[in-house]
């Protein structure tokens, strides 16, 4: 999608601070991090939201979780404990709608979140 900004990430018209790279995955840190480790993984192709990734029906919801434990381990937050997260609707906070794993570690993460 030609106005999506992480659509615009994944073919390296913006640039980002990319961490883990597949052939249908990319994951770089959150411009805003929340935590030490603050990872957004998305698929490369175009999907709103986590919905939708779901139902894409090709594996690629499975190559995003994947892909968000691979940069767990990377990271070093796997062992301690690590939260992935996908804010779904505009209610629950989402503001890019192109389907994207937070990948949260590196500090005690408390429940319920905020
Ligand atoms: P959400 O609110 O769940 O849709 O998360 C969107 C996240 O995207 C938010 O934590 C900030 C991050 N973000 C927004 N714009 C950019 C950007 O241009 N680059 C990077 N790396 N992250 C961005």
């Amino acid at each position: 999608m030609s106005d999506c900004l992480f659509c615009k990430i994944v073919a390296k018209e913006i640039p980002a601070e990319i961490v883990h790279e597949t052939g249908r995955t990319l994951a770089f840190r959150d411009v805003n991090p929340q935590a030490p480790t603050h990872v957004l993984v998305v698929p490369k192709q175009h999907h709103p939201d986590a919905a939708a990734l779901a139902r894409a029906d090709d594996g690629l919801a499975d190559d995003v979780l994947v892909a968000a434990h691979a940069v767990a381990v990377q990271e070093g937050v796997a062992e301690g404990g690590y939260r992935v997260v996908f804010n779904t609707g505009p209610g629950a906070g989402q503001t890019v709608f192109h389907v994207h794993a937070h990948v949260l570690g590196g500090r005690p993460l408390t429940w319920p979140p905020g």
